[in-house]
């Protein structure tokens, strides 16, 4: 009779073979346990997997930050850039050699404080970046100060009293901008990601992701799993994602519908 751990080596060794385990690095992700980015890498990997795309053409870029970390994490190519600059950096590969299929990740605090002044032209630029951003609501590297989307009155160290800011609505921005493409998804749902990256990546242009995401170490009060599943559902079964008006109101008025929001017609 098979021993539990023989049965769990080959199902392992199934795993390995199928080629799904393809596009991690030998170096397992450092962040906490039960942190939201394991559902996304889950995603991006699956997306990489699917498509085929051979690893020496794609090429991750991240900033700084527990999500700047994720180039470690991947078996693509990768750059660890500086603080807020992986778009940039992102559309000089881009540019560079336009055959390279080119995902761009980093947090809320490095896209949208520090290098918020981005997203805007590689938006209007329409480059042909696919860019996740992953959405925790919390600077999660330096131990948990607010962030540009930290709900109003959000109680952390650094803000005992809670915050006197209202949240930025990154998909607004994203729509606002001009981005060719644009979902907003969840990290407890690595399907759907890969599922909107594969769109995202087939389409040539500018593609944004939004992934609502926690941080369960430093923000045990608004974002956390509890409340993600709780507040997300889908977009309404009749919507239709190439209305830039309908993009607008959908998203002014719901934060938590989840879905391609917009993708551009030809
Ligand atoms: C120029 C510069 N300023 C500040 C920092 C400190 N710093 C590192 S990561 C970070 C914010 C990280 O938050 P976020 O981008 O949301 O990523 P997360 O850690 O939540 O994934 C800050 C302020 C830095 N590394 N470089
Ligand atoms: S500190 Fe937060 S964001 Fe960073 S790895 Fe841990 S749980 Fe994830
Ligand atoms: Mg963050």
């Amino acid at each position: 009779m098979k021993t539990q751990a023989r049965i769990l080596a080959e199902q392992l060794n199934d795993i390995k073979e199928s080629g799904k385990l393809a596009p991690r690095s030998g170096s397992l992700p450092t962040w906490c346990p039960g942190c939201g980015y394991f559902g996304i890498h889950q995603g991006i990997n699956e997306c990489i997997s699917t498509m085929g795309l051979p690893l020496h053409q794609v090429v991750t870029v991240s900033g700084i930050g527990c999500a700047g970390r994720y180039p470690f994490f991947s078996k693509t190519y990768g750059l660890h850039t500086v603080h807020g600059r992986a778009l940039p950096a992102a559309t000089g590969v881009k540019l560079g050699n336009p055959n390279l299929t080119v995902f761009a990740v980093g947090g809320d605090g490095d896209g949208l404080a520090i290098g918020g002044a981005h997203l805007p032209h590689i938006a209007r630029r329409n480059i042909d970046v696919n860019y996740i951003l992953f959405d925790n609501s919390i600077y999660g590297l330096t131990k948990g100060q607010p962030s540009p989307t930290s709900a109003l009155g959000s109680k952390t160290k650094a803000s005992p009293y809670g915050t006197v800011d209202k949240p930025l609505n990154a998909t607004l921005m994203a729509l606002a901008y001009g981005a060719s493409f644009v979902a907003r998804l969840f990290a407890g749902d690595p399907k759907s990601i890969t599922e909107a990256l594969i769109e995202g990546v087939r389409n040539p242009g500018f593609s944004f992701f939004h992934i609502y995401t926690t941080c369960v170490t430093f923000d045990k009060t608004f974002k956390t799993w509890t409340h993600l599943k709780e507040w997300t559902h889908p977009l309404p079964s009749d919507y239709d994602a190439s209305d830039l008006r309908l993009a607008f109101n959908q998203v002014l008025e719901d934060d938590f519908s989840l879905g391609v929001i917009f993708r551009k017609k030809d």
